[in-house]
């Protein structure tokens, strides 16, 4: 499968000899949700971006500002992340033999994340405050250093992951309502960009989660807390480019709670065999929540892989049954 970069290279801001960092990453699943299509009444697609390369949709803005990052002749990139920006920027910079330093909230992402940071020879600081703190420090640090930021401020980043929405386009012949996690408001940002740019404009339905909500309250959130630690963020970078995306589409922006995203979390796995982290939940959680409000096609996009936190996903699932090594005990234990 070649990469995003070359699929769509005619609608992104790359030269055919221009240098390409890629991993493989786009072209994702598109799955059918029967059992969140019966409970809303709706047609409902779920966009598996877990399956990307790292196992987030942050791969499609990577290969982008890692790509323009080598082409701009950069040695280093840094970001501040809560944790799936890290993983993936690590394993770019690996790609492209440049150095990697990613900034995470210290005991505050998941250990998947860290692993893959860690792996991929990044240099990985923890530091003692939220993510808000972290895309302060490193954006102040980039003005000082030559050193390529790509978090989403990084306008590379929303080159690469609006061919999320073109390949929705490309997959479903009507769409009338996109549901998202929202965070740092880059994702929603380039899905609008990419559904404009294609000539279509679906609901965009954006969901946070109640304790860091700032989009739905208006305000800044100081000490943003979730389960979904991903998107445990108070002042998102892309504030009103995302809110102007909810006027333009007619679109809603609204929160769900930490129970409600974690009842979507495993509803998700466990009926429709799709194994997202917390996170990239609440857009179902979303979706269940508010009804899909006369859309008859709905895509949910689920931002990263379960796998990303195994610790969440212990803590919601059944333990485990021990067993003696007999087959009296066995057959106990098999039909229980
Ligand atoms: C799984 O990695 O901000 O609204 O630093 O990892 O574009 O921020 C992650 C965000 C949704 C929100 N789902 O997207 C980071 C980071 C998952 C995420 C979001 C994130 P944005």
């Amino acid at each position: 499968m070649p990469g995003l970069v070359e699929r769509y290279r005619d609608r992104l801001p790359f030269a055919d000899d221009d240098p390409v960092v890629t991993l493989g990453e786009g072209s994702t699943p598109l799955v059918h949700a029967p059992t969140v299509s019966e409970r809303v009444g709706a047609e409902v697609y779920l966009k598996i971006e877990g399956a990307n390369p790292t196992g987030s949709f942050k791969d499609r803005g990577m290969t982008c500002a890692v790509s323009a990052a080598v082409r701009e002749g950069a040695e280093a990139v840094i970001c501040a992340s809560t944790g799936n920006t890290a993983a993936s920027a690590a394993a770019y910079a690996a790609k492209a033999g440049l150095t990697g330093a990613v900034i995470v909230p210290e005991g505050k992402i998941a250990t998947g994340k860290l692993a893959q940071a860690l792996m991929h020879g990044a240099r990985v600081i923890a530091l003692r405050g939220n993510f808000d703190e972290a895309l302060r420090l490193v954006r102040e640090l980039v003005d000082r250093h030559p050193i390529a930021l790509v978090n989403s401020v990084n306008p590379f980043r929303l080159e690469g992951q609006k061919t999320a929405a073109f390949e929705l386009l490309d997959d479903l012949d009507q769409l009338d309502l996109l549901c998202i996690p929202v965070g740092n408001a880059g994702n929603v940002t380039a899905y609008w960009k990419g559904f404009r740019e294609a000539g279509a404009s679906p609901r965009l339905f954006g969901f946070q989660a109640e304790g860091a909500a700032p989009l739905v309250h208006g305000r800044r959130v100081e000490n943003p807390e979730t389960v979904a630690s991903a998107i445990r963020i108070g002042n998102p970078a892309r504030w009103e480019e995302a809110m102007a995306a909810m006027t333009e589409s007619r679109g809603e922006i609204r929160a769900v709670s930490d129970d409600e995203i974690l009842d979507a979390y495993r509803l998700l796995a466990a009926r429709e065999g799709v194994f997202c982290e917390p996170a990239s939940a609440s857009s179902v959680a979303g979706l269940l929540k508010y009804g899909a409000d006369g859309a008859e096609r709905v895509a949910c996009v689920l931002t990263g892989h379960g796998l990303k936190d195994p610790q969440t996903a212990l803590e919601q699932a059944y333990a485990v049954v021990p067993c003696e090594p007999s087959i009296a005990a066995v057959e106990r234990a098999v039909l229980g």
